[in-house]
């Protein structure tokens, strides 16, 4: 389950695209594992958003994650939260939420990955791997070198980001990720369906040559 590809959904990216309807044609697909990340909304709106992504998420057999907030985890019975550096700490996140839940921690340089050794988060997500317009005060681009020496570090499962093309999926996880995070390569893509197959080729083995 923590592993290959994990879509951030963002309202952010693309307004006019409803991440509910992207989430179930990602689901159908085969993506198994979602996070909700809204930076702007109120408690209610992202509340009302949470709900009915949870829902299709649970319909769909799918994991979702809640960006930032344990009380809105707790609110819509998400699967987990995922967590950045000036959030809760992990051991309160797992206080409030309980051992079942999942806990994820970013983390962006090796220092905070050791640390992660020691949170013991269920998985951290390390980056940014590249330069990416979605998060404008991000820490320095750390590279598939930067990753390599993350991987070295941590036997947590571990997902890349930050700028994150299907083209480089495969040098990704060569440099040891379990799997990649991505947001606005899958959300601003002008076909969904054939952006997220192309992330997904990686995990989906060999193709077969068509009749
Ligand atoms: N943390 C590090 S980079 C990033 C986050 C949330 C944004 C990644 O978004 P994108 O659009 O896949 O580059
Ligand atoms: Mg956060």
């Amino acid at each position: 389950m923590l592993a290959g590809l994990y879509l951030v959904l963002d309202p952010s990216i693309r307004p006019d695209r409803p991440l509910v309807d992207v989430l179930r044609q990602a689901a159908a697909l085969g993506v198994r594992l979602f996070q909700y990340r809204d930076k702007l909304a109120t408690m209610k709106a992202a509340y009302t958003q949470a709900l009915v992504l949870r829902q299709a998420a649970t319909e769909l057999g799918s994991c979702f994650i809640i960006n930032d907030r344990c009380d809105l985890a707790l609110a819509v019975n998400a699967d987990g939260v995922h967590l950045g550096q000036d959030d809760l700490p992990v051991a309160d996140a797992r206080r409030l939420l309980g051992p079942e839940k999942l806990i994820g921690l970013s983390t962006h340089n090796p220092g905070q990955v050791r640390e992660a050794e020691e949170l013991k988060p269920d998985y951290i997500g390390f980056g940014p791997i590249f330069s990416t317009a979605t998060k404008a005060d991000h820490d320095p681009i750390v590279g598939l070198e930067g990753l390599r020496a993350a991987r070295a570090s941590t036997t947590l499962p571990l997902f890349a980001i930050g700028g994150i093309t299907a083209d480089r999926v495969g040098e990704i996880l060569a440099a040891g990720a379990n799997g990649v995070a991505v947001i606005s390569a899958i959300l601003k893509a002008q076909d969904l369906e054939q952006a997220i197959r192309t992330f997904q080729r990686p995990w989906s083995g060999p193709s077969r040559p068509t009749p």
